[in-house]
């Protein structure tokens, strides 16, 4: 898949981001039909694969050990445990099986393992993707020989405001590990979180790195903050729906091949806010009553939402519908 060479402006984002609501949600539709089936939505599932106790200091994260937090530290759970919680995902119409860690990378002694969840989920029919923190060399090799379909790394927020909210880790580092998987050949999604007290023009900003990367993402998942109880963010004041779904249609237009996945806090929004997601872009969800650690909606109530707007789930592989254009 080629992307058309296109080099993003923080100016070029904040024109579109000011368009009238109705002329940017009428452009941003635009570009979906152009792409995608616009009555398709692909189904994630998440699942902790070690929960808690993390080394670093990300100040939204429930399972970071530097929150005092409750959550207590978990080890990697068992492979065979693994692949019965994917059978029952894939039961239930996911397409993709998302495994998360908190850890700020892997260690050498847990490779075996992840490689073994790899080919396990990967023998069911799904996609497969991971999210471990940073990753060397020989560690994106081995996942990419296990098979390993996608790779979730965030960069979570604009160059300016990243220091603000993680100070162990940098952005230049979040940015070597996304070249490194895409170099791999691993596919890459990459987003952030909307609504941490960062202003409009970080999450422009956000967009234009993430679609100025060598290759847009192919992911981009958006989250809203779901605020953490004894996080420094606890009491962060919520983002406005609309300025939200303008972030969509945003993220939509400059990356108009790529998933825009509505992720954390969908159960925090209306189906009238979900559905203006939807219009503006957003073809992915995190399906299932829990993410991480944190809640989501139940598979019925998603499914009630999709029946009344007549929206199917995605199929496996459903690439963008045109191949590129020039
Ligand atoms: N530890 C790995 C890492 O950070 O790269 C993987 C898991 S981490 C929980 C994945 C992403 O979830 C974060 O980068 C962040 O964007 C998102 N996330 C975490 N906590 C969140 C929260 N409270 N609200 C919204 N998004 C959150
Ligand atoms: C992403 O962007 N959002 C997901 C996934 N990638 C790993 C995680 C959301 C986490 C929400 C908080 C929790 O469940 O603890
Ligand atoms: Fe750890 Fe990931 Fe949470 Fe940051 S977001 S504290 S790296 S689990």
């Amino acid at each position: 898949m080629t992307e058309p060479a296109k080099t993003w402006t923080r100016e070029a984002a904040q024109s579109l981001y000011d368009l009238p609501f109705m002329d940017l949600l009428f452009e941003a539709q635009s570009v979906h039909r152009a792409n995608f089936d616009p009555n398709r939505v692909q189904l994630s599932r998440l699942l902790s694969i070690k929960t808690g106790g993390c080394a670093e200091d990300c100040s939204y994260c429930s399972q970071s050990a530097r929150n005092g937090s409750s959550l207590p530290a978990s080890k990697l759970i068992e492979v065979q445990q693994v692949l019965s919680e994917a059978r029952k995902a894939r039961d239930a119409g996911a397409t993709r099986y998302c495994m998360g860690a908190a850890w700020r990378e892997p260690k050498a002694r847990d490779m075996a393992a992840l490689v073994a969840m790899v080919e396990g989920v990967k023998a069911m029919g799904m996609e497969t993707c991971m999210t471990l923190g940073m990753l060397d060399d020989g560690q994106v090799t081995q996942l990419k020989t296990a098979g390993l379909d996608y790779y979730n790394h965030n960069i979570d927020t604009s160059e300016r405001y990243y220091p603000e909210v993680i100070t162990t880790r940098s952005f230049a580092d979040r940015i070597d590990t996304l070249n490194r998987v895409r170099e791999a050949g691993i596919k890459v999604c990459s987003g952030g979180i909307l609504g941490m007290g960062e202003e409009p023009a970080d999450r422009l900003d956000m967009l234009v790195t993430l679609a100025n990367l060598p290759e847009p993402p192919d992911s981009v998942p958006i989250n809203m903050l779901m605020p953490q109880a004894d996080t420094p963010l606890a009491e962060a004041e919520p983002i406005d729906p609309i300025d939200f779904v303008r972030i969509i249609a945003v993220a939509r237009i400059m990356m108009p091949r790529s998933h825009v996945r509505l992720s954390a806090g969908r159960s925090d929004m209306s189906d009238e806010m979900q559905a203006m997601c939807f219009f503006a872009g957003a073809n992915s969800i995190f399906a299932g009553d829990t993410l991480l650690t944190a809640e989501n909606p139940e598979a019925s109530q998603d499914m009630a939402l999709f029946a009344k707007l007549g929206i199917q789930p995605m199929e496996p592989e459903a690439a963008p519908k045109v191949e590129a254009a020039e």
